[in-house]
């Protein structure tokens, strides 16, 4: 057994026995209460389910294992640029709940690119969908094609018991992880680069691995995609990809259905899509105002217009957050690191500057501060990856990493199938009714 699923092993038994003791003394323990407000209003902040990798704070945005941005970026080992966290090192980081060497990270590398083989039939798949196909449709459609090679759907099959389900999730898991960059480098090539595709480097990386497909071979690009494979991973188990993630893994589908699945939630414009629906913002803004140095007025009237048309504007707001994600504010060191001096860069720190007292002026924006997807796009264009129809998928590889991290611990600690109470709105009138006769 390698010595990451060895750590993982020991650590999920002893946490299994734990919880097991907690709930026999503790089960019954009100730890939450709901209104008719949080019913309707697609369930925030109901505490309803247990996420190990990471856990969110709406004032200091996400912490991995109880570790923030500033922290990943200073602790866990780097890549070949030597500032930029590994997502490596982040995934053994909330798989087990420590720091690697960078040894260990490095090992960890060279696991992946063992596994990293993906299946001929996958390429066909993807070869036989018309040319025009959302990026982000393209990769469920993927994910779903990889399935044939499930080790849990196989064993399961040939009736695994209960306490070997998270050996097999771990295995799909790895093995999934690795086989992601070569699959989304492809979407990216077929799309994009007339189907000239790019064979893996044996050097590489993860991410360096995943740029160089993609046809990138800029070291600081290289050195964002490590970043930015790291601040995406992972933002508790509520969002909806990861929570798509959690239910459809509870029914016991193997780890690439689950994923695809969450995947399919990360495409939705609310969430992962804002990706690329901030970068269109802004690139119709500038058309519409013929410049690429628009001030801050003309962008504050162009905010008025998305508005009165009833639209949002993409890239802020947040269910949870309510000040500026740190992973924006990542963002904006690395180009303040990075790039002396860039339009589009600049276009998104003045937005920043506008739209906060604009969101906040309507009076019911409960969040007026960019979120993360408020300036990835900006620092893609910048190196030359310009296709904001792709730009999910980038977020959607390194999702996989905390989801599916959260997957094995899921399966580790035996979770049973998730399925919450639905009321209608009748119940509620009765609900009130009574209420209302008893007070
Ligand atoms: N622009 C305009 N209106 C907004 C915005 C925004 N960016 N954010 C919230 N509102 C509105 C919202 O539509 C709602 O209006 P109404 O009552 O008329 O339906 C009202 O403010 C209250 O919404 P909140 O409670 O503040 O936000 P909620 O938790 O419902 O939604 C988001 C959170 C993220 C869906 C919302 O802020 C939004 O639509 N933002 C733009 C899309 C976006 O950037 N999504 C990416 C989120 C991060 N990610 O990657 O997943
Ligand atoms: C995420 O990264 O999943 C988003 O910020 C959405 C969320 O946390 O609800």
């Amino acid at each position: 057994m390698d010595t990451l699923k060895k750590k993982f092993y020991e650590k999920s038994s002893a946490l299994k026995v734990e919880i097991k003791s907690l709930l026999k003394e503790h089960s019954e323990l009100m730890v939450d209460d709901v209104n008719l407000g949080q019913i309707y209003g697609g369930a925030r902040d109901i505490k309803m389910m247990v996420w190990e990798t990471s856990e969110l704070d709406a004032m200091e945005g996400i912490r991995f294992r109880n570790m923030s941005i500033p922290e990943l970026k200073a602790q866990l080992p780097k890549g070949k640029d030597g500032k930029e966290p590994l997502p490596e090192a982040l995934f053994w980081l909330m798989l087990v709940g420590e720091v690697p060497t960078q040894a260990e990270a490095d090992g960890l590398t060279e696991e992946w690119r063992k596994r990293a083989t993906v299946p001929a039939h996958v390429f066909t798949t993807l070869d036989a969908l018309p040319a025009n196909t959302h990026a982000m449709t393209q990769f469920s459609i993927a994910i779903n094609a990889m399935q044939t090679e499930s080790i849990f759907a196989a064993r399961y099959d040939e009736g695994m018991p209960k306490d070997e389900y998270w050996d097999a999730t771990y295995e799909d898991t790895m093995n999934l992880i690795a086989r992601l960059p070569q699959v989304a480098a492809y979407i990216y090539r077929r799309t994009y680069a007339g189907g000239n595709h790019i064979a893996p480097s044996a050097t590489e990386d993860w991410s360096g691995n995943y740029a160089h497909m993609l046809g990138f071979e800029n070291e600081e690009f290289k050195a964002l995609m490590r970043l930015y494979l790291t601040i995406h991973a992972d933002h508790e188990g509520g969002n909806a990809s990861a929570h798509t993630t959690h239910l459809v893994g509870s029914t016991l589908s193997d780890p690439y259905l689950t994923f695809a699945a969450g995947m399919n939630a990360l495409a939705g414009p609310l969430h992962g899509l804002a990706n690329q629906e901030v970068i269109k913002w802004i690139f119709d803004m500038l058309d519409e105002l013929g410049t690429t140095t628009p001030s801050k007025e003309q962008i504050a009237d162009y905010v008025h217009a998305t508005l009165a048309k009833g639209q949002v504007v993409p890239g802020y707001g947040h269910a949870v957050l309510r000040r500026p994600d740190p992973r924006f504010m990542a963002q904006m060191e690395f180009a303040k690191e990075y790039i002396r001096h860039d339009d589009v860069v600049e276009v998104v720190w003045k937005v920043f500057d506008v739209v906060p007292g604009i969101l906040s002026s309507l009076g019911k924006v409960k969040n007026p501060w960019p979120n993360v997807d408020a300036h990835s796009g900006a620092l893609l264009v910048h190196y030359g990856l310009k296709e904001y129809g792709y730009y999910t998928v980038l977020f959607g590889v390194s999702r996989a990493l905390g989801v599916l991290a959260a997957l094995c611990w899921s399966r580790a600690l035996g979770f049973p199938l998730e399925r919450p109470k639905s009321v209608t709105t009748e119940w509620v009138k009765q609900f009130l009714a009574e209420h209302k006769a008893k007070a």
